[in-house]
């Protein structure tokens, strides 16, 4: 598929936008050439301004769980908008989509609508400093919680070592607040407290982790976790942006039978548009102002198109119940590649939790970041563009997810296969 038009607008993008993205991943760094320039999207296709159409797994990074412009989300939002876009007042549907996050996710008894995952994750971390009355934060490489300061670093060399920043920009100071840990390693979470367990406000993880690509906790890691901030007074933050609504109705949470102190939520709630939350125990959000000291607040925080998106969203996805089937589709696509990699003789691995998975070019298994970075990238990115030139768009980097929708078909998981088949012959 050429890329001409791509070409010119990633241009003209590049003298007045950083890099010709609002966001890093956008660029196509990790796979190489000018990022594909979107004109439209509808149900499980992408359409470019080359003209091209493409079946799209990336889903904006994971929110589009309906598809692109899904007719109930795209009437709520203009709906919404002829009767006004926001008010900086509060309103009604806002309870109601708060109500029904409460009734999904039972650990938020209280929360809070924002507009993005970062700032979501930046207010739960200051939330539970100011509950703990502690400074420091664990968090494991290869989980991303969004682009809050402390959370730029880099692991340390062993357990239990003080971050260093992972961004220029990050005062070393913040970043020193914040202990970097092996994923699926409760045991290097276990030495970090006995070191640092006095000074540790609470532990932030992604309960399946998708931003190394997709690695699933080890049996008894988030069991430990959980037993582990209990008995030293830290509090366990799921960072469920990616999982909530995703893995199941409840999220991961609800799969694992855990209950964290926090969660922060974001994509599939907002339909699509920008809005998030974080929200868990009465006692520890009610620090938060007007009630409690912690200051926290945004403009468009529960925006109401947004907000009406939302509802239109996880209103859709409850009656739908959609959740059997989008794991039974993903299975048979992670299956398929699997068997058309050893019929191609191609080293590669599938790891996959529900409707979302990653393309693994190693076949040790993917446990932690140490692990994910075994990957060959550079096949992935040829396996990403040879896909791209036959119609099919995965997440242009190999430490990201490929996600299902309900708008994908049986068809269109053939004409993957069939897609993967070609590409791994070339490879
Ligand atoms: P946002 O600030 O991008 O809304 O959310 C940050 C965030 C928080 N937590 C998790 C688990 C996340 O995955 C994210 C954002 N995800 C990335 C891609 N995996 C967004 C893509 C991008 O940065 O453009």
């Amino acid at each position: 598929m050429a890329r001409v038009k791509s070409e010119k607008l990633f241009r003209e993008a590049s003298k007045v936008l950083v890099g010709g993205v609002n966001s890093p991943v956008r660029a196509f760094k990790a796979v190489g050439g000018a990022p594909v320039f979107i004109r439209s999207g509808k149900g499980a296709r992408l359409t470019t301004e080359d003209g091209g159409r493409l079946i799209d797994y990336c889903l904006s990074w994971g929110p589009l769980i309906l598809g692109h412009a899904h007719p109930k989300v795209a009437a709520a939002a203009a709906a919404a908008v002829k009767r006004g876009s926001s008010f900086g007042a509060p309103t009604e549907a806002e309870t109601r989509l708060a109500r029904m996050i409460c009734g999904a996710f039972p650990s938020i008894e209280l929360m809070r609508l924002t507009s993005s995952g970062t700032e979501s994750v930046m207010s739960a971390l200051r939330v539970a400093r100011a509950f703990a009355k502690r400074d420091m934060i664990v968090k494991f490489a290869g989980c991303y919680h969004g682009h809050a300061d402390s959370l730029l670093v880099q692991a340390g060399s062993g357990a239990a070592t003080l971050g260093s920043p992972d961004s220029a920009g990050v005062p070393k100071a913040w970043a020193e607040t914040t202990i970097n840990l092996p994923y699926n390693d409760a045991s290097a979470a276990a030495e970090a407290f006995l070191k640092w367990g006095e000074r540790i406000a609470a532990v932030i993880v992604e309960p399946v982790a998708a931003n190394m690509g997709v690695v699933p906790p080890e049996a008894g890691f988030l069991e430990r976790l959980r037993e582990i901030t209990k008995r030293h007074g830290a509090l366990l933050i799921f960072d469920e942006v990616v999982t909530g609504f995703r893995l199941s109705w409840g999220g991961a949470q609800k799969l694992r039978g855990i209950r964290p102190d926090l969660t922060i939520l974001g994509k599939i709630m907002g339909g699509g548009f920008p809005l998030a939350a974080y929200g868990g125990r009465r006692d520890v959000m009610s620090l938060v102002s007007p009630l409690g000291r912690v200051y926290q607040a945004g403009t468009l925080s529960g925006n109401p198109v947004a907000v009406a998106a939302g509802l239109a969203a996880l209103e859709a996805l409850k009656s739908g119940k959609p959740y059997a089937r989008l794991d039974r589709l993903a299975a048979d696509l992670a299956g398929g590649i699997t068997r058309e990699a050893k019929r191609a003789n191609v080293p590669l691995r599938v790891q996959r939790a529900g409707s979302m998975f990653t393309v693994f070019f190693t076949v040790s298994p993917v446990k932690d970041y140490e692990s994910a970075k075994w990957a060959d990238t550079a096949k992935y990115a040829k396996f990403f563009n040879i896909l791209l030139e036959e119609g099919i768009y995965f997440p242009p980097s190999q430490f990201e997810a490929a996600f299902l929708s309900t708008a994908h078909t049986e068809k269109d998981i053939e004409k993957t296969l069939s897609a993967v088949r070609g590409a791994l012959e070339r490879l």
